[in-house]
């Protein structure tokens, strides 16, 4: 046994002290299943007081839930599975959690260190698997490592840039004897996450903020994870400068905000895509420029300087020339940009944007989201999200799957707050949000939160509703049921001739299949149907009435609905349509 330069502690087994250095680390929900390799860790888990283990249905779900937990609480997200299988069904909330930026510190077992290497049943390397989509990942195989270990794990999962970690641990460290002790500090040496940003190059935004005409703050998911949200509306407020979100911002700022024009790119709104295309400063703030926001990279804000903030120094410059880089925390970020910018305002040095504002105020009026009812009387899906939106309200958590519905949910709910707002939105993970309402449930017990799924992506995780029902986790699912991929027919119906290839889910079927409220009841939850505009209001405020066990509401909507405003994939964002073949114009003499 190895010495890790620990003396004394508590005489333990290694699978106690596994779940000691756990319950040191501050979790308080595990969600994971066992199997061989992990059994040892389960059998104190079992005597745990402190921490709540949620036995999931599929390991997929757990990493999801734990993703949700996180990023519904803003502490670590804890998963935890057996060693081949198990293991490998966590690497794609893995794969979701490094895109997203979300902590959470997978456990899982591993082979006994002597069989490692032999194809042992059920080995799988893991920490080679997951290597490219972890922010760190152990193997550890020396009982005595286990908690310095897992407290790396949580430390790098929560600091600098936040992201999943990886712990594996071999069954023999767990079953051997060792001593417990938790780390009174840590050393890792080469890992310093910068923090404070740089005060030359603060200054140095704040005059290009102060020259620029046509600036816009390009806010991204880092703002929510720093908890910038409160110095982003001081900034915006104090420079009246326009603000635009993306899928992962959404909340960051109040959509009622009249400087705000809504989400960039793809599926963005039209102020915010020409907002950001004809700006001469993009202020990213916590954003990527992922190619979803850009467009064509090449043709994307033409005349734009960029001041790039990010804790993460290898974003900067990725995709986009960086002016004034900036690294550090976006809150500190934003808050030393705010004082830079009133120590100018008080040498008498402000920004003039006025004509710019009022170009973008015409743009948003002219080009606001809207949609079609379906002629026939049948349900628009986006009436469905608008009316949740209004009777759940800003203060619910919204936890969306991936496709259309996702689209409609992120421009028919408003968000008024960080948090309120939950998707995969890097990986685009379908089967994220039934588990992940159900983690964000787990971590906000007294909140409202409804799952936005479709429902393809539905017949993927849906089996958490056994574990929501049976584990007391009330969440609400609301189902917008096109009967299809719906996005992929979309592309098909623009791009491809209307030929539907394999996208339709009720093919040649004489009934529902599955039929959604037997499949809820089944699961122990109350299932309801809606398929007229007429219901809505009413089912909703049943489903809302409903709070001690899950609810799903199958809503029957229209199958040709599609997402506008749309950019077409690798095309320019100048070339936005708000409807089918219909271009915005813009009158560039305003300007
Ligand atoms: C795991 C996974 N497989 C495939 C895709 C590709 N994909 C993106 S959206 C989509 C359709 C989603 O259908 P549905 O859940 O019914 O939602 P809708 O678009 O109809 O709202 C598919 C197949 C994906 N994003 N994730």
């Amino acid at each position: 046994m190895g010495d890790s330069g620990q003396t004394g502690g508590t005489p333990m087994t290694g699978a106690q002290s596994l779940i000691s250095a756990l319950e040191h680390a501050g979790a308080e929900n595990v969600f994971g299943i066992p199997g061989g390799a992990i059994l040892p860790a389960y059998d104190p888990l079992f005597d745990s007081r402190r921490l709540r283990h949620i036995l999931v249905r599929h390991e997929q779900g757990a990493g999801h839930a734990a993703q949700g937990y996180a990023a519904a609480t803003g502490k670590v997200g804890v998963c935890m599975a057996t060693s081949g299988p198990g293991a490998t069904n966590l690497v794609t909330p893995l794969a979701d959690a490094y895109m997203d930026s979300v902590p959470i510190v997978a456990i899982t077992g591993q082979v006994p260190s002597s069989a490692i290497g032999t194809d042992a049943f059920q080995e799988a390397d893991i920490r080679g698997i997951t290597m490219p989509i972890t922010k760190h990942n152990f193997l550890v195989t020396d009982p005595a490592e286990i908690p310095r270990t897992v407290a790396e794990a949580f430390y790098i999962a929560s600091t600098g840039r936040p992201g999943p970690v990886l712990v594996d641990v071999s069954k023999d460290a767990m079953q051997a004897s060792t001593t417990f002790a938790w780390p009174t500090e840590l050393n890792l040496p080469g890992y310093r996450p910068v923090t404070r940003p740089h005060a030359k190059q603060v200054r140095e935004a704040a005059r290009l903020i102060l020259e620029s005409r046509r600036p816009v703050l390009y806010v991204g998911g880092g703002v929510i994870r720093a908890a910038a949200a409160q110095e982003l509306r001081v900034l915006a407020e104090m420079t009246g400068i326009p603000v635009v979100t993306t899928l992962m911002a959404r909340g960051a700022f109040p959509d009622s905000h009249p400087q705000h024009l809504g989400m960039p790119g793809m599926h963005g709104t039209v102020a915010a895509v020409a907002g950001l295309q004809r700006s001469d400063l993009i202020i990213s703030l916590g954003a990527r420029f992922d190619d979803r926001v850009t467009g064509n990279l090449d043709s994307f804000a033409p005349n734009a300087k960029v001041i790039h903030a990010d804790i993460d120094p290898a974003e900067i410059g990725k995709n986009r020339h960086a002016d004034v880089p900036i690294v550090g925390d976006c809150r500190e970020v934003i808050a030393d940009l705010i004082v830079a910018l009133q120590s100018e305002d008080g040498q008498g040095r402000q920004g003039d944007y006025e004509a710019w504002v009022e170009f973008l105020a015409g743009v948003k009026t002219k080009y606001p989201l809207g949609y079609d009812k379906p002629a026939d009387g049948s349900l628009a899906p986006q009436y469905v999200l608008e009316r949740l939106g209004a009777i759940a309200g800003p203060e619910a958590v919204y936890v969306a799957g991936v496709g259309q519905h996702q689209m409609w949910a992120t421009h028919f709910i408003g968000y008024e707050r960080p948090g309120s707002w939950i998707n995969s939105g890097g990986l685009g993970t379908m089967g994220f949000s039934v588990p992940a309402a159900m983690g964000a449930k787990v971590g906000r017990p007294d909140t409202t939160v409804w799952s936005i799924d479709g429902d393809g992506c539905f017949q993927m995780t849906n089996q958490e509703l056994a574990t929501c029902a049976i584990e007391g986790i009330p969440i609400k699912v609301a189902i917008i049921n096109n009967e299809s991929l719906g996005m992929v027919r979309q592309w098909q119906t623009l791009f491809y001739n209307e030929r539907y290839s394999n996208t339709d889910l009720q093919r040649h079927a004489q009934r529902r299949i599955p039929d959604f409220v037997k499949l809820a009841d089944a699961y122990g939850c109350i299932g309801l149907a809606c398929e007229s505009p007429d219901d809505v209001d009413a089912t909703i405020n049943k489903a809302m009435e409903i709070d001690d066990v899950p609810v799903v509401v199958d809503f029957r909507v229209h199958r040709d609905a599609m997402v506008w405003p749309m950019v077409a994939a690798g095309t320019s964002n100048d070339d936005i349509k708000f409807a089918r073949d219909m271009a915005p114009e813009f009158e560039e003499d305003d300007l």
